[in-house]
């Protein structure tokens, strides 16, 4: 480690005079043109992460749902997971760092986490297909290589592949092969396994439509359809090959605008999908026979794969828990339905996967789903073992449960919600119970919603509590919400300030249209 080096190599990638940024719930998210330092600077945090915890650290180039222009990088921990909050600091620290502070900070954070400097580094990197992002992944590799530690380049990867390898290489093979053919392998034996137990196996189950967000996930959901063909046809729309990046298409645009994206081919009562950016996100759709559109959101998703997993512990007979993990903006429908009809305990955290994920590794079995399609299912440690030894040790219909278990586990990529995963899952799970589309939305109505996004001038005067369903701050905030909200009936409301943009978000949900719109018209100003 050469402070002259340092130097020097910072210099080449010089922080814009006056910018600030945060390391929020999705690392850094900005324009590219301003996160060049950003990407140098990582790479440099990578390689100490890496001395300190003594294994593989994950670089991901990507801004997901974001535009196009925009960029944004984020630290993978050694078990695939989110970096942990105080290296999410250190993160902001020296992004911020002023050019002549930089090696300081360096050794500031090496000396406050205890991080051996003599050790080795390892540092793989991934990248979504943005104009910027193989540039900016080239300065990640700048900053690790010039603190001496060693990387691989996977090049185009969707963000929860990037967690895989870094999952698999941390656990020495046992969890898969750090390869993207070990992913294809994985994922699909397990899909093919499980629905070969699927008795209808007709055509309707057999193809699907997805709409990829002109992003990374339709390369590699062609690059791996051979691996599951015989369980599943996807037709790809926004595939990349014309439209632009997220731009009226993808996940997050169907979800927040509940249509369909531009450039799917919807015929009435047909399954769709649409994948994010990164392809870490899926929501399904159809559209009936009257042309009315229907989202099926993470909430749904979670409600399938929660009611299929219950009905296969019971069926083993073993006392494994299961609980559900959602954030406020669940539909209260949702909730309801998974408490009051599956009898399944829900608990809500705040927004951002890793407060779920978090939550749910305090089960066995812990399902959790952002309403945008966020979301897995992780098993413990000790539950996958019972599971995959049942599933030698039972007889008939109980060891067929275990061995169904065994292969969603999996199926799932435990180390993050993965579209891919996801969708795999999802079409095994309504071939092996004979459900449509319109079967599987028919588990419960959704309250009608709305999510807006305000620009205030600060959004950090307010302030949250109760996983971010209660205003603390400003003063009198939350007693307005609350005179508009008992005005209707099954209405909840709250507000919050965005983690990756400089917005509020607004959300609202009541009995009906009727009610959400009357509501709505009323527009006072916030106090
Ligand atoms: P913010 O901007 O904090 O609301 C958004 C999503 C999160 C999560 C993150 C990271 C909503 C309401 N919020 O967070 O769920 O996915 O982005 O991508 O969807
Ligand atoms: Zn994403």
């Amino acid at each position: 480690m050469d402070p002259e080096a340092v130097r020097k190599h910072s210099a080449l990638h010089a922080k814009p005079d006056g910018l600030v940024l945060q390391y929020g719930t999705a690392g850094f998210r900005t324009k590219a043109e301003r996160l060049d330092h950003v990407m140098f600077r990582m790479g440099l945090l990578a390689v100490l992460r890496s001395k300190q915890t003594k294994s593989t650290i994950g670089v991901m180039v990507t801004a997901s749902h974001n535009p196009e222009e925009d960029n944004g990088v984020k630290l993978v921990d050694p078990l695939g997971e989110m970096l942990a909050p105080s290296w999410e600091e250190h993160a902001t620290c020296l992004a911020n760092a002023e050019e002549r502070d930089v090696w300081r900070v360096l050794m500031d954070i090496s000396e406050k986490a205890a991080v051996n400097l003599q050790q080795e580094a390892f540092v793989v990197i991934g990248r979504d297909t943005r104009p910027s992002s193989e540039r900016l992944s080239q300065s990640v590799i700048d900053g690790v290589t010039v603190l001496g530690g060693q990387f691989h380049d996977y090049g185009l990867l969707t963000t929860p592949q990037l967690h895989y390898m870094v999952y698999c290489r941390n656990s020495s093979g046992r969890y898969g092969e750090a390869t993207i053919d070990g992913y294809y392998q994985k994922l699909s034996t397990a899909f093919v396994e499980l629905t070969k137990q699927a008795f209808c196996g007709g055509n309707e189950y057999r193809s699907l439509k997805v709409d990829c967000a002109n992003g990374v996930g339709a390369l590699k959901l062609r690059e791996m359809e051979p691996y599951f063909s015989q369980g599943l046809s996807v037709q790809l729309f926004n595939d990349g090959t014309k439209g632009k990046l997220n731009h009226l298409c993808g996940a997050d645009f169907v979800k927040s605008h509940q249509r369909p994206p531009q450039g799917m081919e919807m015929k009435s009562n047909e399954r769709c999908c649409s994948f994010d950016g990164d392809a870490d996100r899926i929501v399904y759709y159809y559209s009936d026979a009257d042309g009315h559109f229907h989202l099926i959101d993470g909430d749904k998703i979670a409600t399938l794969i929660s009611s299929f997993l219950k009905e296969l512990l019971v069926e083993i007979g073993e006392s494994l828990n299961i609980g559900v993990v959602q954030t406020a903006y669940a539909n209260g429908s949702s909730t309801r339905y998974l408490e009051e009809v599956m009898k399944v305990p829900v608990y809500c955290t705040k927004t951002g996967v890793k407060h779920l994920h978090h939550k749910a590794q305090e089960f066995d079995v812990g399902v959790y789903f952002e309403a945008n399609g966020h979301g897995t299912v992780l098993f413990s440690k000790a539950a996958e073992m019972k599971i995959k030894q049942l599933a030698k040790e039972l007889e008939d219909k109980k060891r067929k449960a275990a061995q169904m278990l065994a292969n969603v586990i999996d199926l799932f990529n435990q180390a993050a919600g993965d579209a891919i995963s996801d969708m795999l899952v999802i079409e095994a799970i309504l071939a092996l119970k004979g459900l449509t589309v319109q079967e599987w939305d028919a588990l419960y109505t959704d309250l009608p919603n709305r999510q807006l996004k305000v620009k205030v001038a600060d959004r950090q005067v307010i302030s949250t509590t109760d996983a971010e369903r209660q205003a603390v701050t400003p003063p009198g905030l939350q007693e307005a919400i609350n005179d508009l909200v008992k005005k209707y009936k099954l209405s909840r409301a709250f507000v919050r300030p965005s983690g990756t943009e400089d917005v509020v978000r607004v959300y609202a949900e009541a009995d009906s249209q009727v009610s959400w719109d009357s509501a709505g018209k009323c527009r006072q100003p916030c106090p």
